[in-house]
């Protein structure tokens, strides 16, 4: 086990979720005396234990049995007093797809109870625009005493889920203080373990661009999903024709699937097209092109499932293979895999129905199987999300197959071009 040189530098972190835990135990590996705070007594009480229960997230384990061993990670229910504050917490959204920074706006209440003169308070949360220079408010409007005295920053992450200790180290960042100062108390902090580079931005700028990064994405995924539904009508392969595309030196088509998921890419962009409806246009219509690509992935396995039924005078088993919102994670929220397995398993016979996804042991809903019995059994097999288990399945010939995430992408173009 590497030695960790100690670091006359303590930091709590408000929010012990996927991003916060990683980065907790980042800092703490690094010689931070970190404290991580969380409301719910699940988490505490699963931190409180010597070992985390196996994860998918490399690195995770291993950093936590560290930081335990050293004994410079603590977690309690509410902040402690640290010299740097980071706020790592969920911002979902209310009613009318509104932002809601009530959980932000709680951690910087609790943050301002323990508060010392000089400290920096950092959002890492996905905020909506002025979110940071409205917790400096609330926060000076609850410690007068300490007016003047604090630095404040918004530093969204950029991790990607499946490689979040790497990406948290190596991916360049955008620290946007409220003022000079504290960008520049910021990037000091960061400097103790980011390797990318640093840029400074204000506060407003850097909260724009967090959410910018994620609409970006989920326009460019709407385009992919887009033309998929155009090659479908025309009978043009998909990733043919993508496949080709990119061979142009300024083309780079995303892939298409069956709509977008998680709590980022998905989620993002209603923070801006709440604030900005007038401008907004092509992130709002990407939205809906990227939810309508789930109603048409379900309405195509009805379609097959009819079909069937005519041509062979019987109800077709279905596999459906996939529940993650991506590949190779085990991770279902706001997964559009998940919403066609709920509109299966509503609207038809559940003794027909096989679904698959390899990086569950069982789901609280459905019965799982594994791919090779799935596949096996079913007439239709539709594969929702393209993870490696899928990839070298062997499928006998006669299976109707519904590939909407391209998981035969590298076979098809082989055995097509
Ligand atoms: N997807 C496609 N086609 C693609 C790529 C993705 O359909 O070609 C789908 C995925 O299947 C998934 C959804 O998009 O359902 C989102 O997946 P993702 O891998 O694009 O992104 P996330 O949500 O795991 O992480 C994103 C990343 N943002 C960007 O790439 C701009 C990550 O860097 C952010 O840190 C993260 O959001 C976040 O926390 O905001």
């Amino acid at each position: 086990m590497e030695k960790t040189k100690k670091i006359n530098t303590s930091v709590c972190v408000t929010g012990l979720g996927y991003i916060g835990l990683p980065t907790a135990l980042l800092l703490a590996s690094k010689g931070f005396s970190v404290s991580g705070a969380d409301l719910n007594p699940d988490v505490l009480e699963r931190l409180s234990k010597p070992k985390l229960p196996k994860q998918k997230e490399k690195g995770l384990e291993e950093l936590f049995e560290r930081a335990k061993k050293h004994g410079n990670l603590s977690v309690s229910s509410t902040p402690t007093e640290a010299d740097i504050h980071i706020i790592t917490v969920p911002t979902p959204f209310k009613e009318g797809f509104l932002p809601d920074i009530s959980y932000v706006e709680k951690a910087a209440e609790n943050i301002a109870k323990v508060l010392k003169k000089g400290n920096l308070i950092i959002n890492e949360s996905t905020s909506p625009v002025g979110t940071t220079k409205k917790i400096a408010k609330l926060i000076k409007n609850l410690r007068p005493d300490l007016d003047g005295t604090l630095f404040f920053a918004y530093c969204p992450e950029r991790v990607i889920p499946g490689n979040i200790l790497y990406e948290l180290e190596n991916n360049d960042r955008a620290i946007g203080g409220i003022d000079e100062a504290s960008s520049q108390k910021a990037v000091a902090f960061y400097k103790h373990f980011v390797k990318g580079e640093l840029h400074i931005a204000d506060a407003d700028t850097a909260e724009l661009c967090k959410l910018a990064e994620n609409a970006y994405r989920d326009v460019s995924i709407a385009f992919a999903n887009e033309l998929s539904m155009i090659c479908d009508k025309a009978g043009i392969n998909t990733e043919k024709l993508i496949y080709l595309a990119n061979k142009h030196p300024r083309v780079k088509i995303l892939k298409p699937g069956t709509g977008v998921g998680g709590h980022c890419v998905a989620t993002d962009p209603y923070f801006i097209i709440s604030a900005f409806k007038e401008e907004a246009k092509l992130i709002a219509k990407a939205r809906q092109v990227n939810n309508q690509k789930t109603d048409w992935c379900t309405e195509k396995i009805f379609s097959e499932i009819n079909d069937f039924a005519k041509r062979e005078g019987r109800k077709p088993i279905v596999a459906l293979m996939g529940l993650s919102f991506k590949p190779d994670v085990d991770d279902l929220r706001d997964s559009p895999a998940l919403k066609i397995a709920e509109r299966l398993a509503e609207n038809y016979d559940k003794d027909l129905l096989f679904i698959s996804e390899p990086n569950l042991k069982e789901h609280k809903r459905f019965m799982l199987s594994d791919c090779e019995t799935a596949c096996s059994k079913a007439d239709i097999i539709a594969f929702s999300v393209a993870h490696q288990e899928f990839k070298n399945l062997d499928i006998e010939q006669n299976k109707i197959i519904l590939d909407f995430c391209g998981v035969f992408s590298d076979r098809n173009l082989e055995n097509k071009l």
